[in-house]
């Protein structure tokens, strides 16, 4: 199969439309796909890895990146726009450094680019960039969203027009420095046999720019009701909050980090709580990948990133699409992180 630069794939010889997998660029290193269709067009809301010679640690000090680009397709296995910079860490006068996992919305014909990065004091925090159009550029709001934290901003629109953000990520995302939206002393995840700690939700404001209402943490309980606890590292939320719907039910889809897995939990509101449903995603190559997931022209695609093309390398990561399969309960048909 042909991509937007001639290359062949390594793992497949068909089309998206006909069950392969598709690199979306081979030419610059993205990762964290957000993906949707605004005015027919699928467009793509990525990081911008870059090879900055810091090591790799925990905290994630490697993913060092310092600007977005947009890209664009008229369909699913067509051409790929990069439109280039439209966001970069010199422009927005909070930041201190990491741009990371970003996310887009569409209200009223303006474009609003959510995005984390560390401020200056080093402290994730989310901040908005607006735009009339979805390719940008953006500008930034000069100060992040008041009472923001932690990384991976995923914004949702509800059937009845209310828009919500979910975030969150622990480790290098910060999260388990915050209990109930506060900083606290001691900075550290609960115990294994506690629940674990869950994402965050906020309704946004009228005007897309800030928080209607400080934010809420989201309950994933297992099949009996029960919080999943944080020593289940094999299904506790990690980072890559996703929310979307299908046929009336909401679909909360994350990381689970260390154990490498995009996984999905379902409610019947955007507050949840939301009930451990499965695997959507077995691991890739590379320590992370960041879903989305979104209906183009009738079909269900899920956007996500390994480090194959960089032979490994996590902070070199790129972005890949695939179908995404429902059965006729609603469950996801798990799709193989290696293919
Ligand atoms: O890209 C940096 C971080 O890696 C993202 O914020 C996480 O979701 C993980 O993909």
């Amino acid at each position: 199969m042909a991509f937007s630069n001639g290359h062949k794939s390594e793992q497949s010889d068909k089309k998206v439309s006909e069950g392969g997998t598709r690199y979306l660029v081979k030419d610059i290193y993205i990762a964290d796909p957000s993906a949707h269709v605004f005015n027919g067009k699928l467009y793509v809301y990525p990081s911008h890895d870059i090879d900055a010679g810091i090591p790799q640690d925990d905290n994630g000090d490697h993913f060092a990146m310092r600007d977005y680009h947009v890209f664009s397709m008229d369909n699913i296995d067509g051409k790929v726009t990069d439109h280039g910079v439209v966001l970069d860490e010199d422009s927005v006068p909070w930041v201190g450094r990491q741009m990371w996992a970003p996310d887009a919305a569409e209200k009223d014909g303006k474009y609003y680019l959510y995005f984390p990065a560390k401020d200056k004091t080093d402290i994730f925090r989310i901040g908005v960039a607006v735009s009339d159009k979805p390719e940008g550029p953006f500008k930034a709001e000069p100060d992040p969203i008041r009472g923001s934290f932690s990384i991976d901003p995923a914004v949702f629109k509800d059937d009845d027009g209310k828009y919500y953000m979910y975030f969150g990520g622990i480790w290098g995302g910060q999260l388990q420095r915050y209990r109930n939206g506060k900083a606290i002393e001691c900075g550290k995840e609960p115990a294994d046999n506690k629940p674990a700690l869950g994402p965050q939700v906020a309704r946004m404001s009228d005007d897309m720019l800030q928080f209607a209402e400080a934010p809420k943490t989201i309950q994933i309980l297992d099949k009996n009701g029960k919080p999943l606890l944080a020593g289940d590292h094999d299904r506790r939320f990690f980072e890559a909050s996703w929310m979307y719907k299908y046929n009336g039910k909401y679909y909360f889809t994350y990381s689970t980090g260390d154990t490498h897995k995009l996984c999905y939990a379902t409610g019947d509101n955007p507050y949840g709580p939301f009930t451990y449903q499965g695997v959507i995603l077995t691991p890739v190559v590379g320590w992370t990948t960041h879903q989305s997931i979104v209906e183009f022209k009738g079909k269900w695609y899920l956007f996500y990133h390994d480090a194959r093309l960089s032979g490994g390398k996590t902070w070199l990561r790129s972005v890949k699409v695939t179908e995404l399969k429902y059965n006729k309960d609603g469950s996801i048909q798990t799709i193989d992180g290696k293919k």
